[in-house]
């Protein structure tokens, strides 16, 4: 009898033990403010976008089917804003859907595009402003599967074969909607400021009802490594929205990365906020430039190839290799990474213009890499001159000097001290260098001919590999 009572008591304890502990522990997961979080475990979170350095952009949507053109006519601007800047009324764009069919696509080739290149991550339009899905969405039917010929699921394909081949995944999604009746912002709404007030609320609902559940399905069923917003900016979308949209998201995943247009804080295309702390978001998204100076918060400068992000087929402004070279070092030496945009066509298809000056760059980073990947800005200044920028290996003393051109013999490297008996390689090149230091002209490093008659050739610029310390 007593051991029953003894029992009875002891289960009871346990079932009491446990009980207010077990909803404890659900209401903390719910209630978990991701907003708040010690710097260690920010870095964890960063720690391999930050190792990545260079990623691809693609911007892929119905609006790569007029291609820039619209009643016979060249369309001004950014090829994906057709449908605003050419005015195209809502049904008539979504005879371009009907006839989106991508037969070409290849989403192996693509992410072999990708590695080739030496990037290390992708980020690509879920939905656009347009409002179109390249997903099979459950929560509206204008999307791959359900509303364009083609009929498959182009954001599953991609998932898997960069799962397969180590590239990590993003996902773009516009929080401004054209196709949705509440969530075209500005455009119809900007005269009739009572109309704007429905709007809010209505945009609140469109945020609850379509947005969130859209997003939900792209991390349960894509498991993306970044959700990347845009079209934040629009009047209706608040503050305390971007806060809360931040959380849900990493509720849903919470080692997921989320850029800063997931809030209000952007500063024009800059997208570094003033503010620091203040909106959420993992890093700062300046967009067509980079930034002037190396920054102590993350960011990723996204630019385009020639002068759209979607498709156009009358753009043939294309930058030069070189340029994007030298885009990726600059951007690296001040701390950034480079998210660099193709706009494949309707057919599924990455321009061969870019296919080609991709290659080029993964040609350079085959060699040079070292210098880029899991690097870290240095102390001292992130440049010599225009000719010279500099990296450092993360957690470790050696340093980079990145070499644009040279012409003579000579090189001087100031504010650096290679350690006494060390060798200075140039990347690709297995014979040390001859150097000597003093403190008046730095590191000079003898030059060897034939490093400089091989100065203009896929090789440069030539990354100097210097073992020291900063002075
Ligand atoms: O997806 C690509 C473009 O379609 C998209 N962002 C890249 C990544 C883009 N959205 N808008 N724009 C480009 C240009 C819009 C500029 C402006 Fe504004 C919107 C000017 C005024 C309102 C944002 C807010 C920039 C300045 C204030």
């Amino acid at each position: 009898m007593k051991s029953r009572i003894y029992f009875l008591i002891i289960v009871s304890l346990i079932i009491a033990a446990c009980q207010p502990k077990a909803k404890e522990e659900v209401k903390q997961a719910e209630k978990k403010n991701y907003l708040v979080e010690s710097q260690e475990a920010f870095n964890g979170r960063m720690e391999w976008w930050r190792d990545a350095r260079f990623g691809m952009f693609i911007h892929w949507g119905v609006y790569s089917v007029p291609a820039g053109i619209y009643n016979e006519e060249e369309v001004k601007g950014i090829g994906e804003w057709i449908m605003k800047h050419g005015q195209i009324p809502i049904e008539e764009y979504e005879q371009y859907a009907k006839q989106f069919n991508p037969v070409n696509f290849n989403a192996d080739q693509w992410v072999k595009i990708i590695k080739d290149a030496g990037m290390k991550y992708l980020v690509i339009t879920s939905k656009h402003h347009d409002g179109f899905a390249l997903w099979d969405s459950k929560v509206s039917n204008y999307d791959m599967v359900d509303f364009a010929p083609y009929g498959k699921d182009i954001l599953k394909a991609l998932s898997d074969a960069c799962k397969k081949n180590g590239i990590k995944f993003g996902l773009y999604h516009s929080i401004m909607d054209w196709h949705h009746p509440d969530a075209q912002a500005f455009s119809y709404l900007k005269d009739d400021p009572n109309k704007r007030e429905d709007n809010k609320k209505n945009f609140a609902e469109y945020l609850e009802k379509y947005l969130k559940p859209q997003v939900k399905e792209l991390i349960e069923n894509y498991d993306p490594d970044i959700m990347w917003f845009d079209g934040e900016w629009v009047g209706e979308f608040t503050h305390e929205q971007g806060q809360e949209l931040y959380q849900y998201v990493r509720s849903l995943k919470p080692n997921i990365l989320i850029n800063n247009r997931v809030d209000k804080g952007r500063a024009g295309m800059q997208g570094m906020n003033k503010e620091d702390g203040v909106y959420a978001g993992d890093f700062g998204t300046p967009e067509q430039e980079i930034l002037e100076a190396a920054s102590a918060l993350d960011w990723e400068s996204c630019m385009t190839m020639n002068d759209t992000w979607g498709f156009k087929k009358n753009d043939h402004n294309w930058k030069s290799s070189k340029l994007l070279i030298h885009n990726l070092i600059d951007v690296s030496a001040k701390g950034g990474n480079y998210l660099l945009n193709v706009g494949p066509t309707s057919e599924g298809l990455i321009p061969e213009e870019s296919i080609e000056r991709l290659a080029s760059m993964g040609k350079w980073l085959a060699i040079n890499g070292e210098a880029i990947y899991a690097t870290e800005k240095r102390n001292g200044n992130y440049k010599q001159g225009d000719n010279i920028r500099f990296t450092k290996k993360k957690g470790k003393d050696i340093y980079y000097a990145i070499v644009n051109e040279f012409t003579e013999a000579n090189i001087n490297i100031k504010g650096l001290k290679a350690r006494a008996g060390s060798e200075i390689f140039v990347l690709g090149y297995d014979k040390n260098l001859e150097w000597e230091y003093n403190n008046e002209d730095g590191i000079i490093i003898a030059i060897p001919a034939f490093l400089i008659t091989s100065n203009n050739d896929s090789t440069t610029p030539l990354v100097f590999k210097i073992e020291g310390e900063e002075v």
